[in-house]
């Protein structure tokens, strides 16, 4: 209904179909895999469409590194979990996806169904080359250990806000980096590269699920650094009545301005990817956040409802 009004929009729709169906052939037929894809396409939407256009080593080991990420981010943000249960685990994974009789329940939906499953996960990641589990069991040490830093402690400066973006999304970007690298295809960028490209990503989500964070109940957690938003307001809630709505956008501004910084190193980072698939990979999801940043950018409707750019509009 969306896209029918929107003629513009019929045709890539069309092809992101096109593409689904050529996909779902080249998966292993292995249960494990089937499961793998499966969950990929539940969790990710159109994100699992962009991995599997990878070549074929490569998208199984961005499938399962995906999917730990996944699984690490639901023990993160299950509230319901004690943080005494919840640390070690963080603190473990990267143990835990090298034995698959590990498991953990929690999480809702889809997400549950992974944990509940995650020994699937696990036959899978053993089955990838050294390179790749090394590469992913690095990455998934250090963002357990930095999540767990930061279910006890708030994102106040802006330091910390670089920080916890980091842990969670910078170093996703160190690892594809070395998946890429491992296959062979890419040059090894460079850290501080890397780094930028998860960060301009998780940036762009925290400005854009400002509504969604301070609703939530309970709430748990906000991202928005005090050192930014106490220049606008005394407290983060204040910006989404309507009589701050001047503060709040210029809040906003300010937020995006910061996670603009990201976005020349982004640029860089891409335009030294030598393989088409690789490129098509980083940048779809780069291409999202800008539009998001444009969409954001001066508009008091991200404090009103949640702003969210159309699936046509992005191909
Ligand atoms: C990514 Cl393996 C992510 N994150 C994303 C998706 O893109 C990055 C999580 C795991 C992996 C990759 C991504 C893609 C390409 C290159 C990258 C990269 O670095 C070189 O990561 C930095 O958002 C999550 C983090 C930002 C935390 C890293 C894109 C994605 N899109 C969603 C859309 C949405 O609104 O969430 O997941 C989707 O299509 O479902």
């Amino acid at each position: 209904m969306g896209a029918l009004s929107r003629p513009e929009e019929v045709a890539p729709l069309v092809k992101m179909a096109a593409a689904a169906w050529r996909i779902r052939r080249q998966i292993p037929p292995q249960e494990h895999w089937a499961f793998a894809y499966d969950m990929l396409q539940k969790v990710s939407r159109s994100f699992a469409l962009v991995i599997q256009q990878l070549g074929p080593d490569l998208r199984n080991a961005v499938c399962i590194f995906y999917l730990v990420l996944r699984a690490l981010d639901t023990v993160e943000d299950d509230t319901g979990v004690p943080t005494e249960v919840k640390l070690p685990i963080l603190q473990e994974f990267y143990r835990h996806i090298y034995n698959p009789d590990w498991h953990f329940s929690c999480g809702r939906g889809h997400y549950r169904v992974l944990m509940d499953n995650f020994r699937h996960v696990s036959i899978a990641f053993l089955e990838l080359d050294q390179g790749y589990q090394n590469a992913i069991e690095e990455i998934t040490r250090r963002m357990g250990a930095g999540m767990a830093i930061y279910i006890c402690k708030e994102v106040e400066t802006v330091d910390d806000y670089n920080e916890y973006c980091h842990y969670v999304a910078g170093l996703v970007g160190y690892g594809l980096s070395r998946l890429f690298h491992a296959t062979g295809t890419e040059d090894l960028a460079s850290d501080q590269l890397s780094n930028s490209m998860g960060l301009f990503l998780q940036k762009t989500n925290i400005i854009r699920d400002y509504l969604e964070d301070i609703n939530e109940i309970p709430r748990c957690r906000m991202f928005w650094p005090r050192e930014i938003w106490s220049k606008y307001a005394d407290e983060l809630e204040d910006l989404k009545y309507e009589e701050n709505s001047e503060r709040a956008v210029q809040c906003l501004n300010d937020m995006v301005t910061n996670a603009l910084i990201h976005a020349e190193d982004c640029l860089q980072y891409m335009s030294a990817l030598k393989d088409n698939a690789n490129f098509r990979f980083c940048a779809i999801p780069q291409i999202m956040a800008i539009g998001t940043c444009a969409q954001c950018y001066n508009n008091v409707q991200v404090f009103r409802r949640v702003v969210k750019m159309r699936r046509g509009k992005t191909n």
